[in-house]
């Protein structure tokens, strides 16, 4: 199977592409990567960054692979630097994506209801029209509240579900109860272990984990709970190791949950 991951190489604090090859490889995907942006660190809690959006290279990437007839099983979408970007990237899923292939769009937007550095309502706006062509969305709960506007969970699923067959989002609270919630077939909730703390990449090693479990065939519930169960072992030997929460997920000595389950896939 082959999976085309779209996201920024940020060179440190483990998030988007550093983090989809690894997972997805070990879902057992062949994984080509379209990257978005170069960054020295990502955007969330490191100040004086570097970024070169690579809006250009982007272009003459994919009309270079067009020569090779190139078309993939599922199209992984996550952070995007501009409205350009979305743009661009619905232009890709058109090109690219097999007629039963799969979109999932991870819409990054923000956390703890702030927009992460250099977006706003309007790139919201343009991230929901990415979300409408996408067969699963994983906004967090804040992304869920930008897209839809709604703070309360059941309403944003309700809204979100109008834009995309399956939206799930991946993080909620409410009374002291975390779960996930998703659309199949009316809203399910999954009961999730809260650590207190803010894990920063979580939604990343989500967003690939899970894409690697749909492009194996998996139904949704099994998907999310695998999904799930990887990022809680995960949070939990960061908390255990790690002092400095932005330099993302130690995850890696949990890939064996996911390269066990798919080893004769
Ligand atoms: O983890 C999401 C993410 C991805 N890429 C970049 C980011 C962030 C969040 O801060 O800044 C560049």
């Amino acid at each position: 199977m082959r999976i085309l991951a779209i996201n920024d190489i940020s060179c440190v604090g483990k998030c988007s592409l550093t983090v989809a090859l690894p997972i997805l490889s070990a879902c057992g995907a062949t994984v080509d990567i379209l990257p978005t942006a170069l960054l020295s660190t990502h955007t969330g809690g490191f100040t004086g960054y570097t970024f070169l959006p690579l809006d250009g290279e982007m272009k003459k990437i994919c009309d270079h692979w067009e020569t090779l007839g190139l078309k993939y099983d599922l199209i992984v979408s996550g952070y995007l630097g501009s409205r350009a970007q979305i743009e661009f990237v619905k232009d890709v899923r058109r090109r690219f994506l097999k007629e039963d292939g799969v979109f999932v769009v991870d819409p990054v937007l923000g956390e703890n209801f702030k927009f992460y550095s250099g977006f706003d309502e309007g790139f919201a706006a343009d991230m929901g029209t990415l979300c409408a062509l996408a067969d699963y969305i994983l906004p967090n709960e804040t992304e869920a509240f930008f897209l839809t506007g709604e703070h309360d969970a059941s309403a944003a699923l309700g809204k979100l579900k109008g834009l995309c067959p399956h939206p799930v989002i991946t993080s909620v609270e409410q009374g002291g109860d975390y779960f996930l919630c998703y659309e199949d077939g009316g809203e399910r909730r999954l009961p999730l272990r809260h650590l207190e703390g803010n894990f920063h990449g979580a939604g990343d090693v989500f967003a690939s984990a899970f894409a690697g479990c749909i492009a194996n065939g998996m139904p949704l519930e099994r998907a999310l709970s695998l999904t799930a169960e990887l990022c809680h072992r995960a949070i939990e030997r960061t908390a255990r190791e790690v002092q400095d929460r932005k330099y993302g997920l130690n995850y890696e000595r949990e890939l064996y949950l996911l390269t066990d389950t798919f080893k004769n896939a």
